[in-house]
């Protein structure tokens, strides 16, 4: 059998929770404010995983269209009873609040979704006693985020999830050693004990995996001696952050965690470019009690090519397109310009919170994407985006005898642009980003490399080579990643293909 990679699901990833039913696993994670939302990815080796679906395709469901940047479809579980999947999720400062879906099918179709009141917190689990009594655990981090210090620990409340409602008042299970944010609970059954497995010490470099147990899903719940069991904290692992696991069977009959973690770049592990990733690491079970092994760096080999041809109606059917407040279907066409993917601007720009922008997540640290745009019409571009105020990008306009291919560098209310003028006419729009190089440089010290590259005919520009570092979850303290993509700010441009290239050499 092929190894198990790591990361397991590459790319804006984070939150990840695993169900294996009759010898098919089925993966969740967080979206945020991007619509699709929550993406399901099928693997039946827990090696080969593929994005068969999003349980929010419909904006109604997950109603993301006022929340802040990085707020919105905050960390879901996934889990099954009686040929019924169920993925429960908090919706932060949506009216949605905490919310389960629906599907016999995980691909899809997903439930509309029903609220389910009495629950002021975030990270819900899913769980069913003996008797179908349904719990949800969940971190006692009010929704509004308001109160950080207010923290109330790991909570638990039976529900009936048919009339949406808690029927009783939160109990307190357990607040793991006493780091910062307990939160990301996961209840499991493993023989005669029940495992409350918990993330604590924050997202970032403290985080780590704890663990306690009891003979009763509602405690009183004994922690393990050796928590945290998990972390990186203090290392120089390159997957850090590692934390927010869920438990699950391995094909061979072990057990295994999936989890969080970033790959850090640079001298000093400083900036992650992809954000937080899905990872998975085997768990020994010694005295009844998990331990985790270190989670390993075990890249894909090869190359990963991934071409849209946009004369094909169908690119856009792939699961992996993502909008920002809005679906890919609300902002592309690909029948306005026949064998195009034409964008028509609103006049909302990349620092708007509802561009007009349909991207993809990056997945390796190497990486190049590129496309040919017809500016003749309108003006759009290529961009990397991690937030309003963080993305670059490479916009053309055209003004009938040349067209202008503007680079452009946005961070936190800085910009710094550079621009090249070609003859009328298509031009290809090129991203190459590659890891920083070693030795004690200043670019050492940095985040990945990003080359913007403009060609048209014979012509080509090289716009600029920027520090990755401002386009990485750290600089832009971000819940997400970086999000590739196709963007239109007026009129109407359109695209004939997007190319992606990764590779982790
Ligand atoms: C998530 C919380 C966290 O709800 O960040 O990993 C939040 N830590 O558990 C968003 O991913």
């Amino acid at each position: 059998m092929t190894a198990r990679p790591n990361p397991l699901i590459a790319g804006f990833n984070p939150d990840p929770s695993v169900v294996l039913v009759d010898g098919v696993y089925h993966l969740v994670t967080s979206s945020f404010e991007y619509l699709p939302g929550l993406p399901v990815y099928r693997s039946t080796d827990l090696v080969e995983w593929t994005h068969v679906g999003n349980v929010a395709t419909r904006p109604e469901q997950v109603q993301v269209e006022g929340v802040v940047t990085g707020c919105g479809v905050w960390a879901p579980t996934i889990r099954h009873r009686n040929g019924v999947y169920f993925v429960i999720v908090t919706v932060a400062m949506s009216p949605r609040g905490c919310v389960v879906f629906t599907a016999t099918d995980p691909a899809g179709p997903w439930s509309d979704g029903t609220t389910i009141d009495g629950i002021d917190g975030i990270d819900p689990d899913l769980a069913w006693d003996d008797d179908g009594t349904a719990y949800v655990t969940y971190s006692g981090l009010g929704t509004t985020g308001e109160d950080l210090e207010a923290h109330h620990g790991i909570q638990q409340v039976r529900v009936d999830l048919a009339a949406g409602r808690a029927l009783e008042p939160p109990r307190s299970l357990w607040s793991g050693t006493g780091a910062m944010f307990p939160e990301a609970p996961h209840l499991h059954r493993r023989g005669d004990w029940w495992y409350l497995v918990i993330a604590e010490g924050g997202t970032e470099r403290g985080h780590a995996v704890s663990v306690a147990r009891s003979h009763s899903p509602q405690g009183p719940f004994e922690p393990c001696p050796a928590n945290p069991v998990l972390t990186a904290r203090g290392t120089r692992c390159p997957i850090q952050n590692t934390g927010h696991a869920d438990l699950v069977d391995t094909p061979d009959g072990g057990s295994a965690l999936v989890l969080l973690g970033v790959r850090p770049l640079g001298l000093t592990r400083a900036f992650s470019p992809l954000g937080r990733e899905t990872f998975a690491t085997d768990v020994a079970w010694v005295d009844d009690w998990p331990f985790p092994a270190p989670v390993e760096l075990a890249p894909r080999p090869g190359v990963d090519e991934e071409v849209f041809d946009f004369s094909d109606p169908a690119a856009l059917a792939d699961p992996g397109w993502l909008g920002v407040r809005r679906t890919p279907d609300e902002v592309a066409s690909t029948t306005e310009s026949p064998g195009r993917l034409a964008l028509t601007g609103d006049g909302s720009t990349l620092g708007s919170t509802r561009p007009c922008f349909l991207g993809r997540r990056q997945r390796h640290l190497t990486a190049a994407v590129s496309t040919r745009i017809d500016a003749s019409r309108g003006v759009g571009g290529l961009a990397a985006r991690y937030s309003e105020a963080q993305h670059v990008e490479l916009e053309a306009r055209c003004d009938g005898t040349t067209t202008t291919v503007t680079g452009r560098a946005v961070v936190t209310g800085l910009t710094q642009s550079w621009s090249h003028t070609f003859p009328a006419g298509e031009v290809s729009l090129r991203m190459e980003m590659t890891p920083p190089p070693t030795g004690f440089t200043p670019e050492a010290l940095g985040g990945d490399r990003i080359r913007l590259v403009a060609f048209s005919g014979e012509e080509t520009a090289e716009l600029a080579e920027l520090d990755g570092r401002h386009w990485s979850a750290e600089a832009a303290v971000s819940f997400t990643g970086r999000v590739l993509g196709l963007y239109a700010v007026e009129g109407t441009v359109t695209f004939a293909e997007l190319r992606y290239t990764g590779c982790e050499e």
